[in-house]
């Protein structure tokens, strides 16, 4: 006998969570994401929804977060996460879509009924899911409206608590991998912070001792996830916690996280008294996968090391190291970025070897290291998962968005290259050693804003870098990003991984006129996956002009786009 769908008890527990009128859900960028109070329907379907999922890969777990992220603390939202710890496979995210917008339990039940039959589910599977979310109070609310909905379909779903996103696809990748022979860690929070702290460890043995690190912890998750890791340091690191409020109302994400510095380039401004001249620091976003370093030099100026700095920084050691092993001409480093990458990053990176000399030769040392190989760099739409499948095509795929987000990606085969290469000299030994300790370090299911400090960390020590030296790789090119609020977002389509807008038609062609007329200028425009906006992003050699493009060509969009001329921005030069 086949099994069939639970419709009776999941149209009893439906009519508990109705959804609401007038609301269109949207599974975007980063899942569901929208004001906490709205989201209660959308969570219970989830749960459904996740253990189909489950049931569909054959009884794999399935991770279910539930976050917003950097935004404002009154939203909430929820992610799915596939097996191997990566972001819901796009087909899913249109399933999700509808499910989340049928009227009524009948129609829900309906469409659950369709997609059993379209995706072929059979039912007879074990359906297992573990789930986790932030400290946003609209958290305990939602997770129960999941829980009825893993109730309703009798999964078999573990609760993961109050913890990062980062450390939620982790456990998935570990679940899903228990006893096979790429076992990825331990299930657990402590299998986590022993794996990252021991490659840690590893890693920076024998290096100068890097003075403390102030963190940023957005008020967030993130806080947590300091506090626990900062024993299983020990002497390798110390780390100093500031905005740690994870219950204080009203403070997540609230003038500091990573969102706030690479928007506003800003310190917070809850470190002006703490930040000495010289000293490094970190932001955090409010659910722990994004990163933004940044220091003051002499003269208490604020320098910012965003996600670009961090991709040259990782790019160029992981590119030294593998060469050191022996293993150049094998092992093939990639980056991956965005559009919204700084240009001289992308430059930077292109010309990763001559930069070297460069650094080197400030510097007053023989450049034994750089690699005579030149570094493949893509451009993707933006969103991890569009960079984190960019990225699994190279042997080692370094990819960040200029926001903090990214990680690096060792390709299974590149994992046994490693395991397997014999060195011929203790230096090779050394490097490859390195090498490994750095699969272990890095987490390669998504961007992790701790296991990515701890690798910028690891990098500054074997260079002996300060938050300067670093920053001297390359001098990032001044830039703006306006948003302008338009009747129809959607009317905006881009190609070219979103560097160019293919309508409304004949707007690109007045950009491009723009452009020309700006030293070092380079302008796109794409719709927001996020919130309801038309982002634009403005470059070039001087401040001033970066900020005047910027402001030009978000004022084009506002008129090509029937803005009203009454409400136009006045700074819509
Ligand atoms: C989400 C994405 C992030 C992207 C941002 C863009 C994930 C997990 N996060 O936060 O990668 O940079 O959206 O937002 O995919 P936007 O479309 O509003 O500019
Ligand atoms: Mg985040």
């Amino acid at each position: 006998m086949t099994a069939q769908l639970p419709v009776e008890s999941i149209s009893k527990l439906s009519e508990l969570h109705p959804k609401p009128n007038h609301i269109r859900f949207q599974y975007g960028t980063a899942g569901f994401r929208t004001l906490g109070n709205v989201l209660d329907s959308v969570l219970f379907r989830v749960g459904i929804l996740a253990a189909l999922r489950s049931k569909r890969l054959d009884g794999k777990t399935i991770g279910v977060m539930v976050t917003a992220s950097h935004n404002p603390e009154h939203d909430n939202g929820v992610k799915l996460v596939d097996p191997r710890g990566e972001m819901l496979e796009a087909a899913w995210e249109v399933h999700a879509t509808s499910l989340a917008n049928a009227a009524t339990t009948s129609d829900f039940v309906e469409q659950l009924e369709a997609l059993i039959r379209s995706a072929k589910i059979d039912l007879s599977k074990p359906a297992r899911v573990v789930y986790a979310r932030d400290t946003r109070p609209s958290g305990p609310a939602l997770v129960a409206a999941l829980e009825d909905g893993f109730k309703a379909i009798g999964a078999d779903a573990r609760n993961a608590g109050v913890t990062t996103t980062p450390i939620l696809h982790y456990f998935v990748r570990s679940i899903n991998t228990k006893g096979t022979k790429n076992e990825y860690g331990e299930d657990s929070e402590d299998g986590y912070f022993t794996k990252l702290s021991s490659a840690f460890k590893k890693l920076v043995t024998g290096k100068p001792q890097l003075p403390p690190l102030v963190v940023d912890c957005a008020n967030g998750v993130g806080a947590e996830g300091i506090s626990k890791i900062s024993p299983y340091l020990g002497e390798s690191l110390t780390l100093i916690p500031h905005n740690t409020a994870t219950t204080t109302p009203g403070a997540l994400n609230n003038a500091c996280g990573a969102d706030y510095v690479k928007t506003s380039q800003k310190l917070p401004p809850s470190l002006a008294s703490v930040l000495k001249p010289g000293q490094r620091a970190c932001s955090l976003d409010g659910d722990a996968d994004r990163l933004i370093y940044y220091y003051l030099d002499d003269r208490g100026q604020f320098h910012m090391l965003d996600g670009d700095k961090i991709a040259a920084l990782v790019a160029a050691f992981i590119v030294e190291l593998v060469k050191s092993a022996g293993l150049e001409g094998e092992i093939q480093v990639g980056v991956v970025q965005t559009a919204y990458a700084n240009g001289s990053s992308t430059k930077y990176l292109a010309e990763v070897r001559s930069t070297h000399l460069f650094v080197y030769r400030m510097r007053d040392r023989v450049d034994r290291l750089s690699s005579p190989q030149r570094l493949p760099v893509r451009c993707v739409p933006t969103g991890v998962k569009h960079l984190h499948h960019a990225a699994e095509h190279f042997a080692v795929g370094v990819y960040f968005e200029a926001n903090g987000h990214g990680t690096a990606l060792f390709s299974p085969e590149t994992q046994e290259k490693l395991e397997s290469h014999e060195p011929t000299t203790p230096a090779q030994s050394t490097a490859l050693n390195h090498l490994l300790s750095l699969t272990r370090l890095i987490n390669q299911t998504v961007g992790d804003a701790i296991s990515d400090m701890l690798l910028v960390e690891t990098v500054l020590a074997h260079k002996s870098y300060s938050g300067l030296e670093w920053d001297s790789l390359y001098v990032d090119l001044p830039n703006r990003l306006v948003k302008v609020v338009v009747v129809d977002r959607h009317a905006f389509k881009t190609e070219d991984a979103e560097r160019r807008l293919v309508s409304p038609k004949g707007l690109q062609a007045k950009i491009d006129d723009l452009v020309k007329r700006y030293d070092g200028g380079r302008s796109f425009v794409r719709p927001s996956g996020t919130e309801d906006v038309v982002r634009v992003y403005g470059e070039a050699v001087i401040k001033s002009q970066a900020d005047e493009l910027a402001f030009r060509v978000a004022g084009l969009v506002y008129d090509e786009t029937g803005g009203d001329p009454a409400t136009r921005p006045k700074e819509f030069i």
